[in-house]
């Protein structure tokens, strides 16, 4: 992906631990690598296409001074979150704050921290069996729609789909959608478990009737291992209701494990 660098800016704040650094403030130095498309603006000049980086400098400048945090990893993630959140075209960010006057009764040339942060593409299962079940999908979709860290950008149709697994249950509505989020994949599992508990999802049997589901199925094309949260879902190539939603949003997406497009799992299994 193509960049734009800005190196060394000196912005003057009131960042750090101690009264003294709050009071006085102190020299900071912000590099930032802004990864981004530049090839329509190489061909047609025109600087819509871009981020103007003059611009970009003094509104890093205005949030980064606009309050006074302890740390210097805190104010370097509002400025990454800044950045991310105000320019559209720019998908990831590389940022190292130095610190050069840090009072530590010593010399050092600087004390610094270095962030990456960036848009990540997200697919998740939506579920229902319970109460209003279109309603239900609606509000968990405005719900991750509706803050700042996370955008909808596709919503499938949706689907009646007869329960699988426990099946002394009511018919499920599913969908799936493509969320693009600055958030970790953990993060987001978290939000997801918060909108689950927010639309009263209860827990009573496993597999059983909820009122909402939410899945995340794949989160760019990592693998994990963790088992608090396994991505890819392991289930999902298996469930033809969620496999077919996929299908409508993403249908040429590789799966990373199976190697296999969204696609082509749905034919073999409508088999
Ligand atoms: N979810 C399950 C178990 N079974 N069946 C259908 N049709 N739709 C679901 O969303 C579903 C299910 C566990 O998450
Ligand atoms: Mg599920
Ligand atoms: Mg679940």
């Amino acid at each position: 992906m193509d960049k734009i660098y800005i190196k060394d800016f000196e912005v003057f704040a009131n960042h750090g631990v101690f009264n003294e650094e709050k009071n006085l403030g102190q020299k900071f130095i912000l590099s930032m690598e802004l990864q981004l498309n530049l090839r329509k603006a190489g061909l047609t000049g025109d600087l819509n296409e871009t981020v103007n980086y003059g611009e970009l400098c003094l509104e890093v400048e205005k949030q980064f001074t606009k309050e006074r945090y302890d740390l210097i990893e805190t104010a370097v993630e509002k400025v990454a979150g800044f950045i991310l959140l105000k320019y559209d075209l720019v998908k990831k960010v590389k940022i190292i704050l130095k610190k050069p006057w840090a009072p530590i009764g010593r010399h050092v040339e600087y004390a610094a921290v270095e962030i990456e942060r960036g848009w990540h593409t997200v697919y998740v299962a939506l579920g229902s069996n319970m109460g209003d079940k279109e309603k239900n999908l609606k509000d968990a979709i405005k719900l991750i729609d509706n803050n700042d860290q996370s955008k909808v950008t596709k919503t499938s149709k949706f689907y009646i789909t007869e329960p699988v697994g426990y099946l002394d249950q009511d018919d499920f509505l599913n969908c799936a959608i493509e969320v693009k989020t600055i958030l970790s994949p953990e993060e987001f599992m978290t939000t997801l478990l918060e909108f689950e508990n927010t639309l009263k999802r209860e827990r009573l049997i496993h597999w059983g009737p909820r009122t909402i589901d939410l899945d995340i199925l794949l989160y760019d094309d990592i693998v994990t291992s963790d088992e608090y949260y396994t991505i890819p879902h392991p289930r999902m190539a298996e469930r033809l209701f969620v496999i077919e939603p996929l299908c409508d949003i993403a249908p040429y997406l590789v799966h990373p494990l199976l190697n296999r497009r969204i696609i082509d799992i749905k034919s073999e299994l409508s088999k």
